[in-house]
């Protein structure tokens, strides 16, 4: 089978190309990327050739009649469990080692990846993905609720389905989905003087210390783009290229 194309946004910015991008990464699908500048024209027409939605992240591959394309990133999480790993991607084990005792939690998974994907839109409209910065901003009542919201899952998670490592023990496509909250979090929670919880806290902790979100990471720092619409509150430092 040809590689897998998975197209990307700028990885400073884009919280939905790393979704995509750390689930094909932490379920072992082989793939290639293409970095496309977000709102710029040089994206056009790559867009225009693989992205019916013009947004990204798409996964392309096959030939002709053959030709598969995934747009929209659970779309992509789907495919991925139903066609490229022997993984179950909302249990985070091999599919010959699932059974029905698995239920609860793979129902658990699909249902706060499904809550991440339509919604948590205070969080996603206050506190845009931006890794390299350090931000202050003034949260909205949505935002805050949200940022609630999360803790709970989060708390409950680690306390009830986990030995307090990813949220179900194994890295599942959950982590995956809510890896842009983690460093949404560390960009403006502090500076914005808000508190977080023990349990978020230690979270935050064992995903950033993921060697895929570290290599994520250190690309973006190296990005040189900035973009204003996916820019909040006032900076207060920059890491990366930017930073000196
Ligand atoms: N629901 C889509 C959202 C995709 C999306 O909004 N992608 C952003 C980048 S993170 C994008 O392509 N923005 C460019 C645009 O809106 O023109 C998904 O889950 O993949």
């Amino acid at each position: 089978m040809q590689k897998p194309l998975l197209i990307i946004g700028n990885k400073n910015y884009s919280s939905w190309s790393l979704r995509a991008w750390l689930l094909l990464k932490a379920f072992n699908i082989d793939f290639e990327e293409q970095v496309i500048e977000l709102f710029h024209p040089s994206a056009t027409p790559i867009l225009d050739e693989h992205a019916p939605t013009g947004k990204v992240p798409v996964l392309v591959y096959g030939e002709n009649d053959e030709r598969v394309m995934v747009w929209d990133t659970l779309a992509i999480a789907i495919h991925a469990n139903d066609y490229l790993t022997n993984l179950d991607i909302w249990i985070g084990l091999n599919k010959s080692n699932i059974d029905n005792s698995n239920r609860i939690n793979s129902a658990y998974c699909q249902s706060i990846v499904a809550e991440m994907h339509s919604g948590l839109m205070g969080i996603r409209s206050d506190m845009p993905m931006n890794i390299r910065a350090t931000a202050r901003i003034q949260p909205s009542a949505a935002c805050l609720t949200d940022i609630a919201r999360v803790e709970e899952i989060f708390a409950d998670c680690l306390k009830n389905r986990s030995k307090n490592s990813y949220l179900f023990g194994q890295f599942t496509a959950a982590d995956a989905f809510f890896a842009p909250v983690v460093l949404r979090l560390q960009t403006y929670t502090d500076a914005s003087d808000i508190v977080l919880k023990p349990t978020t806290k230690q979270y935050c902790e064992t995903m950033l210390n993921n060697p895929h979100i570290q290599a994520w990471i250190d690309s973006a720092l190296k990005e040189t783009r900035v973009i204003k619409e996916d820019e909040a509150g006032e900076i207060l430092s920059l890491n990366g290229v930017l930073g000196h």
